[in-house]
């Protein structure tokens, strides 16, 4: 066998039983309004703790596990974890959860989005779930229908990694999105008078439509100014706080709120 399918194997391995062995966990970076300079929630990102491997990066098992199809019960975990966790948080703070397009178009991803409400006690209101351009890509029925049914009880949908994808523009018009997230490659080079611009139409078209945009990757004081002056509505990255333990983000919730 060759040696990067025999990795390949062994990391399928490795991930597979990971989730019995509760070997993941979740951070949590929080998001802040700009213009009042509160933390208004959360997102939870998932962390791989490996005996043997170490922490791994989502990047680095993410994709696979969507290949394998683990990421619907490991998507469920989060899902379920996330609202558990923000539970706790003072009220009104949202909870921001990453969704795979394997998990929206598997069957059932309403219902066990309304069971880890249910189970955590957190009303709707408070849960967004972010997905990536490729959710929307198909066009499929199923995933329209799911994405109208969560959005019909309260939950915010956020497009991620906005402005990276394949026609952004068209799926804003035929999806129900709540938010968009700028993504921090943008943010990176706002310097660039092109990329400031591009910021700046995008900030101006969420305004237009009514879609709440969010910065991310925003790492300096330079960055969150541009932003604030443009009338960006949300910030998240470095500068406002690196992803957290459970117990470090809550004692910062509360602090603030
Ligand atoms: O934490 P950060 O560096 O490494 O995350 C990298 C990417 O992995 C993020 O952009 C995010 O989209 C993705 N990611 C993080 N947590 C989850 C999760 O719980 N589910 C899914 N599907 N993707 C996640
Ligand atoms: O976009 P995903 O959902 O893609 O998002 C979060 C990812 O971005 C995580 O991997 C997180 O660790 C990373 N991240 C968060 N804030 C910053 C930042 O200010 N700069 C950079 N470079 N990465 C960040
Ligand atoms: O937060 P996350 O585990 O996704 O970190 C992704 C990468 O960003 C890691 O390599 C981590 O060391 C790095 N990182 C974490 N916090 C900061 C920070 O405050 N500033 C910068 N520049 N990098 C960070
Ligand atoms: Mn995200
Ligand atoms: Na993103």
């Amino acid at each position: 066998m060759d040696a990067t399918v025999q990795a390949r194997r062994a990391l399928e391995a490795d991930l597979d039983t990971a989730l019995p062995r509760q070997e993941f966990d979740l951070d949590f970076q929080p998001i802040m309004n700009i213009e009042s300079g509160e933390i208004v929630g959360a997102e939870a990102l998932m962390r791989w703790h490996s005996p043997t491997r170490g922490t791994v990066a989502p990047d680095n098992f993410i994709a696979v596990a969507e290949e394998t199809g683990l990421i619907v019960p490991l998507g469920e975990w989060a899902l379920r974890k996330a609202c558990a966790t923000a539970a706790s948080w003072p009220p009104g703070l949202r909870i921001a959860v990453n969704v795979s397009a394997v998990q929206l178009k598997s069957g059932g991803f309403a219902r066990s989005v309304i069971s880890a409400l249910a189970f955590s006690g957190v009303p709707a209101s408070r849960l967004e779930l972010e997905i990536t351009e490729t959710v929307l890509m198909d066009e499929s029925e199923t995933v329209l229908k799911t994405l109208r049914q969560l959005r019909g009880l309260g939950i915010r949908i956020a497009l991620d990694d906005f402005g990276t994808g394949y026609s952004s523009l068209g799926y804003l018009r035929r999806f129900p999105v709540d938010k968009i997230k700028i993504d921090r490659s943008f943010i990176r080079d706002i310097d660039n008078r092109d990329t400031a611009a591009i910021v700046r139409t995008i900030i101006g078209l969420g305004a237009e439509l009514g879609i709440t945009v969010t910065a991310e990757g925003v790492e300096t004081e330079m960055q969150l100014d541009m932003l604030r002056d443009n009338g960006c509505v949300e910030a998240q990255g470095y500068l406002i706080g690196v992803p957290s333990k459970a117990a470090d983000i809550q004692r910062l919730l509360q602090l603030r709120a």
